[in-house]
């Protein structure tokens, strides 16, 4: 495989009792291909301490541009993240029973980063057709925003990068008695986010 020709997609596997993760059932439904570029998806580990070993694992395939994914069950739109924090901090262990108060992701490094995705693109793309959708300011201090903010920090800053959270899918709004938004509408919405990585990365701030 030559290098650079692909896009990598993440998600997450389930977490904090809940049956199934949305961003990780979404992935098989999205599309093999953007133009020239493959679609590759992974799904990522709920725990603090192996996050970074499965990102670099990623990394070494040179993508061409890196989509995160991860639910927000409390949340009824998709949620375009402007910006990762250089903050751990959960209450709700992780997956391996981890918990972190006050601790930074990378020691030493700026407080925050912005987005690598053409968020108002996107975010516009999806209003278009009437997708549930908003800019979020903040992807909390757990896992994903754990995610978002190593992979920029370790990215190249020309490779579109960045975070968006899922709200729950018929499946997990019904058991969690919470509204959602079909699986199927949140990977059309996905197809168009990818369709548009390539547009202006200019984050909005
Ligand atoms: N959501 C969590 C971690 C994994 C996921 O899908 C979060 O918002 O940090």
């Amino acid at each position: 495989m030559l290098e650079g020709m692909r896009i990598i997609v993440t998600g997450f596997g389930p977490f904090g009792g809940m049956s199934h993760n949305p961003s990780a059932t979404v992935l098989p439904l999205l599309p093999k291909r953007i133009a020239d570029l493959e679609i590759h998806t992974a799904i990522l580990p709920v725990e603090t301490t192996r996050v970074q070993d499965a990102l670099s694992e990623l990394y070494a395939e040179k993508p061409r541009a890196v989509l995160h994914l991860g639910l927000a069950e409390t949340r009824t739109a998709l949620s375009l993240e402007r910006v990762a924090l250089n903050v751990l901090d959960f209450e709700r262990p992780d997956n391996a029973g981890e918990r972190r108060e006050d601790v930074p992701v990378v020691p030493g490094a700026p407080l925050a980063l912005s987005s690598r995705l053409p968020l108002r693109a996107i975010l516009n793309a999806w209003r278009a057709r009437a997708i549930p959708a908003q800019l979020s300011s903040s992807a909390g201090t757990f896992l994903c925003n754990q995610t978002m903010y190593l992979s920029l920090s370790q990215l190249p800053s020309d490779c579109p990068t960045g975070f968006i959270h899922l709200p729950p899918d018929e499946t997990l709004g019904t058991q969690l008695g919470r509204p959602f938004v079909p699986l199927k509408l949140q990977a059309e919405a996905l197809a168009l986010a990818l369709g548009l990585l390539g547009s202006d990365t200019h984050a909005p701030v």
